[in-house]
């Protein structure tokens, strides 16, 4: 019995969510509402008390860490392998993995908790809000839902998360103008990873990251799209202004 516990198909949700669909794997989805703390409550707390999302229970087991989760399923599942054989290309895939996670999530993370997580709950009631702030596991998420909500991010975080997320378009166009895929000749985990998360830049940053300046991203961000697992994956998206903010992928 395999149980993925995900948010909407977006950053740390939808990379074990885009795995399973490209390896064709069925599992049962349990919707967990971020925006409604559903995450802190103490049935999912009981399988991740560190209260984030994703987490996977296959055959009664827990893992956790939405990266270290997609290599499970690779490993674990049959279908299309989504790891390069090659040692050197293998390695990228994990530099990249890497580099997404540590460097570019965090900021675009930052960012999109101050402009959109922040401004969707602020308006509740604040003691239901200070309550909510208080059940937090993990205290760099209680600063981070704190900072969301009190709007209180200081303009020098949210200018450095912005440098480097334009820094960051700039280095993955340069990659991605060297090679098909991230890792080389394959689509591979690091795609699958890279998508979550870079899908939003061109709508982030427009004015750097678009068809013009940044070819490259965008047909890799557009090839990925294409793809059934993708369609797929997105099909689940329950928040309207999330879901469908990937459509502008499409090809006119
Ligand atoms: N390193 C963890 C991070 C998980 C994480 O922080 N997920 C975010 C959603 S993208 C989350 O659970 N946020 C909930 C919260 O902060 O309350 C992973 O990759 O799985």
């Amino acid at each position: 019995m395999l149980k993925l516990y995900h948010w909407e198909p977006n950053a740390n949700s939808g990379k074990p969510m885009l795995a399973l669909m490209e390896k064709g794997v069925a599992f049962e989805s349990h919707y967990l509402d971020l925006l409604n703390f559903d995450q802190h409550k103490p049935d999912y707390l009981a399988i991740n008390p560190l209260g984030t999302i994703p987490a996977l229970v296959h055959d009664g087991k827990v893992f956790t860490e939405s990266t270290a989760i997609m290599e499970y399923v690779d490993a674990a599942f049959e279908g299309p392998s989504l790891t390069p054989v090659d040692p050197i290309e293998r390695w990228r895939m994990r530099w990249w993995m890497k580099w997404f996670d540590q460097y570019l999530a965090k900021s675009a993370s930052m960012l999109g908790w101050s402009v959109f997580v922040g401004p969707s709950v602020r308006a509740r009631d604040p003691e239901e809000l200070k309550a909510a702030i208080e059940r937090i596991p993990m205290k760099e998420r209680r600063v981070a839902w704190s900072k969301a909500i009190y709007n209180t991010f200081s303009k020098e975080e949210l200018a450095e998360s912005t440098r480097r997320l334009r820094d960051g378009i700039g280095k993955l166009e340069a990659a991605l103008g060297a090679r098909a895929w991230i890792a080389g000749a394959t689509y591979s985990l690091g795609d699958a990873n890279g998508f979550n998360l870079a899908y939003a830049l061109p709508l982030a940053q427009p004015d750097v990251c678009n068809d013009e300046k940044t070819p490259a991203i965008m047909e890799w961000l557009r090839k990925i799209y294409e793809r059934p697992a993708t369609r797929k994956c997105w099909a689940l998206a329950r928040v309207p202004r999330m879901g469908e903010r990937v459509k502008f992928l499409e090809r006119t």
